[in-house]
């Protein structure tokens, strides 16, 4: 799981934002207290001073909270420094393990289960995707290429872990083992949720999930309970304001979360290129970057800000045309020479944990299985009107209490207009 932050980050942490004690009273210290009036030995971790100001507090920036020395060289910060932050990852994109430290040792078990959860992720997007285009169901998102950070980053949580999506994160609840008729059952496609799950229902206005997901991790840490919440985000949702607000309170009150951003180069047709993605270090956020295209490096639970760079290679979603924005070439390039599914199933054949006959049988039974439950949820009845107003809240508002009856006697005096046969009583 996602452990609450360490003693040694605590502290890292604290330091970045300016409030851990000052580590000044070590050997710079010594040298000035030792020779009152001589010139101290400049000090070999501050190669520019030729007087070493870092020797004498008094010579330091005194602002509150500023955690810095003074520059006598008019320089700016580059922002392009921080685009190049390194991407970690375990895998090659042939499956091969880059280091043998890093290695996660995962047992074979665990392995096939990643995989299978992946490729059983990409059936059930197949199906759905087209029911959509037959007009039997009537929206869908895929997650198509994004399969590796999802299962990957599940695979590293408790099952207690409280998770907030956005809504591209199915994969997660499949990892927890929601089962694929609930994929398709009462609520609005997508808009999933599962209290025994521990998976918080997904609200569709971006980023409104971290500032709740903030609130409950803090809410965890009063009640000094060992879960951690995880956070998932796009890098477009990152531009909104609650993803600020959000940082800036999980920083300063240091709560027990993950923000996952997940960086798929497009937030509908704005390319990556055109936004500003989370910027951890910015809010004092332990932070990294992951390749999330390898399963095993979207694996890191330690830090706060997971930024895993991936590429959605479906449209938007079953309302969105995506040629309008991009080149086939960019797409194929991710659909065929960098995928998360098989660069895990390279690696499972180099084990020889994994062969055709395998690949085969499990395709055809993983998509049974989805067309079955699919089949099934097609056959039951609508749920009845009334349950729209229902399990939101512990006690149903007044103000909903008033719309349920107002859609009774709506329905009671118009229904002839409405296909009422086709939901349950
Ligand atoms: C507050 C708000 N503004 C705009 C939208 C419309 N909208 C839905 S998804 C989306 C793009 C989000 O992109 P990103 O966060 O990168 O997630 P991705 O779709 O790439 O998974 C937008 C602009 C919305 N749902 N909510
Ligand atoms: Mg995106």
């Amino acid at each position: 799981a996602a452990p609450p932050p360490s003693p040694s980050s605590q502290s890292a942490l604290g330091a970045a934002r300016g409030h851990a004690p000052r580590e000044d009273g070590g050997a710079a210290g010594a040298a000035v207290a030792a020779a009152p009036g001589a010139r101290p030995e400049a000090c070999p971790q501050c190669p520019r001073c030729p007087r070493c100001p870092q020797g004498s507090p008094e010579e330091r920036p005194q602002f509150p909270g500023a955690s810095a020395e003074f520059a006598e060289r008019l320089e700016f910060i580059q922002p392009q420094v921080l685009a190049g932050i390194p991407v970690y990852r375990v895998m090659d994109r042939q499956g091969q393990v880059i280091r043998d430290s890093e290695d996660p040792q995962l047992p074979k078990e665990q392995v096939l289960k990643l995989y299978k959860t992946m490729t059983l992720l990409n059936t059930m997007d197949r199906i759905l995707y087209e029911s959509q285009r037959q007009g039997r169901i009537s929206f869908y998102m895929t997650n198509y290429g994004e399969e590796g950070r999802h299962v990957g980053s599940a695979a590293a949580l408790d099952d207690a872990d409280l998770v907030f999506g956005q809504y591209r994160e199915a994969g997660v609840l499949l990892y927890r083992g929601y089962p694929l008729e609930l994929f398709m059952g009462r609520q609005m496609p997508v808009h999933y949720g599962c209290r025994e799950r521990h998976f918080v229902t997904i609200s569709s206005p971006l980023a409104t999930q971290i500032p709740q997901a903030v609130g409950a991790a803090y809410a965890i840490k009063r009640a000094d309970a060992s879960r951690a919440v995880v956070c998932y985000f796009g890098e477009g949702a990152a531009s909104e304001g609650d993803a600020h607000a959000g940082f800036n309170f999980a920083a300063t009150l240091e709560c027990p979360i993950v923000f996952f951003c997940r960086n798929n180069g497009y937030a509908i047709s704005t390319p990556t290129s055109e936004q500003y993605p989370a910027r951890g270090p910015g809010y004092g956020l332990l932070s990294i970057r992951v390749d999330g295209n390898d399963v095993f490096g979207g694996g890191v639970n330690q830090p706060f800000l997971i930024e895993a760079m991936t590429y959605r290679i479906g449209h938007h979603s079953t309302s969105d045309d995506s040629s309008a924005y991009r080149s086939v070439d960019e797409v194929n390039y991710w659909d065929k020479q960098d995928h998360p599914i098989s660069r895990l199933r390279h690696y499972l054949g180099r084990r020889g944990w994994w062969d055709e006959p395998q690949e085969q049988e499990w395709r055809k039974s993983s998509r049974k299985m989805v067309l079955e439950a699919f089949e099934q949820a097609e056959r039951e009845p609508k749920p009845p009107p009334h349950l729209l107003f229902s399990d939101v809240y512990l006690e149903m508002p007044p103000r909903l209490r008033r719309q349920r009856q107002e859609l009774q006697r709506h329905l009671e005096t118009y229904g002839e207009h409405y296909p009422l046969q086709q939901f349950q009583k």
